[in-house]
C-alpha cells in the first residue's frame, strides 16, 4: 500500500514490462487457481494431520450429498451409475476453479473484495466440516489455515503481475492508491511466473503429502490386513451344482468383492478401528447391550448366500450383487436386548452418520439377517462396511445394509426417520421381484437358428420358481431354472431360442415363491425401487 500522485501513477506506463489488462486479469484469475490449489492442498495435509473428516472439498461435496433429493440421487445413479462420486468432485473442482479464478481477478483490482470471497469459500469448507456426522472439534482448522495459505500465495502472487498501462488517473481519486507495488515490468514478470511454480509446488507437495499421511494413520487399512476371521458355528451350505445356467455372457453367481456394487453417501471411505469399534444397543429394550468387536469375533457366527440390492437399481441394471457372509445374527444379539412390545423399527447408525430403519420383525424372524464382519471368505473390504456392518435377506440395502455400522436404536416408525426416508424414499423398501437378460446384449449381431437367452432373476427371501421369456408379442415361454442356493439369493435362468431373422425384443418376466408373477407396471426407483419388465431388442441376420 502506498500514497502516490497522478504524476507517479501516470508513470506506471512508462515501465517497459507493463501488460494489456486482459493479459494482467488472465494472470489474476490464474493467480486465484493457484491460490485454490493451495488451499486444498495444506487443507488436505493438516486434515491428514489433525481431523480427517475435515478435508473441505470432501466435507462439501459430503454435505452436498446429504442435501440431495430423491429425484436428484436418481437421476445422478441414472446418469453417472457408480461413477456418481467421481462425477460430483469434478463438477466440485470446476466450480471451485471458476470462483477461485473470479476472487483473483477481483483480488487484484480490491484485495479486500477477492479476500473477502476466499475466506466465504474456507468458512463453507470448515462449515461443512463441522456438520458432517463424524466432525471433531478440529474439524474445521483444515478449512482456516488452508485459507490462510491461500490468501498468502494470493496475494503474493498478485503482487507480482506487472501492471498493464495505466489511463490517466483524475486527481481525485488518484489520491490514494491501494494496489500494491508492481516491481518494474520485465523482472515482475519472470517473478510472476517464479511464484506460480512454487505455488503449484507447494500444492503439489502438501497434497502428496496429506496422502501419504492419511496412508500411515490409516489404522482401519493394517487392522483389516492382521485379522483373522474365525471358523463360523454354522458354515454356509455348499453351493449345489448347477447354479450358473452355463451361459457365456452371465454374470456370475458368486459376485468377487472387488466387482461388488458400492454405494453410499461417504466421499472418503470411513477409517473405522476394530479395536476401538463399539455397538450399542438402545432404545425401547429392558436391556441395554455394548457388544465389542472381540466380543463379536467371539461369538457364535453363521455364514450365509445373500444377494444386496439397491433401490436405486433401474430395470435391467447391476447396482445388485451376490457374496457370501459371515456375521452374528440380528435375533441373538437383539434378544439379548429384549425390546419392549411398544417397538417395531431398529434404526441403524454408521460410524459418518447414514441411519437405516429396518423392521424390527425382520431382524427377528427366522432368517440370516446379520452383523455382518466377513464377505467371500475375507473380512469386509473398507469400501463394504469393515469392521462390521448389517446385511439383511429380501430388503433394499438404504433400509437395511448399514456399513460401519455402529449404533442400533430400538424404536418405533412413528417416532424416528432414517436418512432416505428424510429425502423422499419409503421408510420400508422390500425388494420387488426383478429380472434381466444378460444375454444376448443389445445391439450383438445374432445368426438365424438357436440363440441362448439367459440372467439372472431375484426376490430376496420370497425365492424365486419361475422364468418366462416372450419373443415379441408371442406367448410366454418357461426358461429352465439354474439350481437354488437359497431363497435368499438370485437365481440364473436360460431359455433356447429358436431365432428367425429380422428384428425382435426378448422381454423376461419372473415368478417369485408366493406365486407372485412380476408386475409390468412400470415405475422408477424413487421412492420403493423400479418396477416393470426388462427387454432387449436385437437384430438376427
Ligand atoms: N454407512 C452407510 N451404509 C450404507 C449406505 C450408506 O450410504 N452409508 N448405503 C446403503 C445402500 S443405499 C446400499 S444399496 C448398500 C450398498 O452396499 P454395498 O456398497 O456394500 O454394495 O449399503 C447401504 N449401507
Ligand atoms: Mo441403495
Amino acid at each position: 500500500m502506498r500514497l502516490t500522485t497522478p504524476t507517479t501513477a501516470g508513470s506506471r506506463d512508462q515501465h517497459a514490462g507493463s501488460v494489456p489488462v486482459a493479459v494482467a486479469r488472465g494472470l489474476a484469475a490464474l493467480a486465484g487457481v493457484l491460490a485454490a490449489a493451495v488451499t486444498l492442498g495444506v487443507a488436505h495435509l493438516v486434515a491428514a494431520l489433525v481431523a480427517p473428516e475435515g478435508t473441505p472439498l470432501i466435507a462439501v461435496g459430503e454435505a452436498f450429498i446429504d442435501l440431495t433429493p430423491a429425484w436428484l440421487k436418481d437421476a445422478a445413479i441414472a446418469v453417472f451409475g457408480t461413477a456418481d462420486k467421481v462425477a460430483l468432485l469434478v463438477g466440485m473442482a470446476l466450480v471451485v476453479a471458476a470462483l477461485a479464478a473470479l476472487a483473483g481477478v477481483l483480488a487484484r483490482r480490491r484485495w479486500g473484495l477477492g479476500a473477502t470471497l476466499v475466506m466465504a469459500l474456507a468458512a463453507v469448507g470448515g462449515l461443512a466440516a463441522m456438520s458432517r456426522g463424524d466432525a471433531g472439534a478440529l474439524a474445521p482448522v483444515p478449512s482456516i489455515v488452508g485459507g490462510a495459505a491461500g490468501l498468502v500465495a494470493l496475494r503474493s502472487l498478485l503482487r507480482r503481475i506487472p501492471d498493464p498501462p495505466a489511463a490517466p488517473v483524475p486527481a481525485e481519486t488518484a489520491a490514494v492508491d491501494l494496489r500494491p507495488l508492481p516491481p518494474p515490468g520485465a523482472l515482475a514478470r519472470r517473478s510472476f511466473l517464479t511464484a506460480a511454480l512454487v505455488a503449484a509446488g507447494m500444492a503439489a507437495v502438501s497434497t502428496a503429502g496429506g496422502r501419504l499421511l492419511g496412508q500411515v494413520v490409516r489404522t482401519a487399512d493394517a487392522a483389516r490386513a492382521a485379522l483373522r476371521l474365525p471358523r463360523p458355528a454354522r458354515a454356509a451350505p455348499p453351493l449345489p451344482a448347477g447354479v450358473e445356467a452355463g451361459a457365456p455372457g452371465v454374470v456370475p453367481f458368486v459376485t468377487p468383492s472387488s466387482d461388488f456394487y458400492r454405494i453410499d453417501t461417504a466421499l472418503l471411505v470411513p477409517q473405522v478401528d476394530p479395536g476401538t469399534w463399539e455397538l450399542r444397543v438402545h432404545g425401547l429394550v429392558e436391556q441395554d447391550v455394548t457388544l465389542t468387536f472381540a466380543e463379536l469375533m467371539g461369538s457364535d457366527l453363521v455364514e450365509a448366500w445373500v444377494t444386496l440390492a439397491c433401490v436405486s437399481n433401474p430395470v435391467g441394471g447391476d447396482l445388485v450383487g451376490n457374496a457370501k457372509w459371515l456375521g452374528y445374527p440380528t435375533r441373538e444379539l437383539l434378544a439379548r436386548a429384549r425390546p419392549r412390545p411398544e417397538a417395531d423399527m431398529v434404526l441403524s447408525t454408521s460410524a459418518d452418520g447414514f441411519t437405516a430403519s429396518t423392521p424390527l420383525a425382520v431382524l427377528t424372524d427366522s432368517r440370516d439377517a446379520l452383523l455382518a464382519v466377513g464377505m467371500n471368505d475375507e473380512p469386509l473390504p473398507l469400501a463394504h462396511g469393515f469392521p462390521v456392518r448389517m446385511v439383511v435377506p429380501g430388503l433394499y440395502g438404504y433400509v437395511s445394509a448399514t456399513k460401519w455400522v455402529v449404533d442400533l436404536e430400538v424404536t418405533r416408525f412413528a417416532d424416528r426417520r432414517a436418512y432416505w426416508t428424510d429425502r423422499g424414499w419409503s421408510a420400508e423398501g422390500p425388494i420387488k421381484t426383478a429380472s434381466r437378460i444378460e444375454v444376448p446384449r443389445p445391439g450383438t449381431p445374432l445368426r438365424a437358428g438357436p440363440v441362448v437367452v439367459a440372467g439372472t432373476a431375484w426376490a430376496q427371501h420370497r425365492g424365486i420358481t419361475g422364468v418366462e421369456v416372450r419373443v415379441d408379442d408371442g406367448a410366454w415361454e418357461p426358461a429352465a431354472l439354474a439350481a437354488e442356493a437359497s431363497v435368499d439369493t438370485w437365481r440364473q435362468w436360460s431359455y433356447r431360442w429358436d431365432a428367425s431373422s429380422g428384428d425382435h425384443r426378448l422381454t423376461v418376466r419372473a415368478t417369485d415363491g408366493t406365486d407372485r408373477v412380476q408386475t409390468a407396471e412400470r415405475a422408477s426407483p424413487a421412492p420403493d425401487g423400479a418396477s416393470g419388465w426388462h427387454a432387449v431388442d436385437v437384430t438376427v441376420e
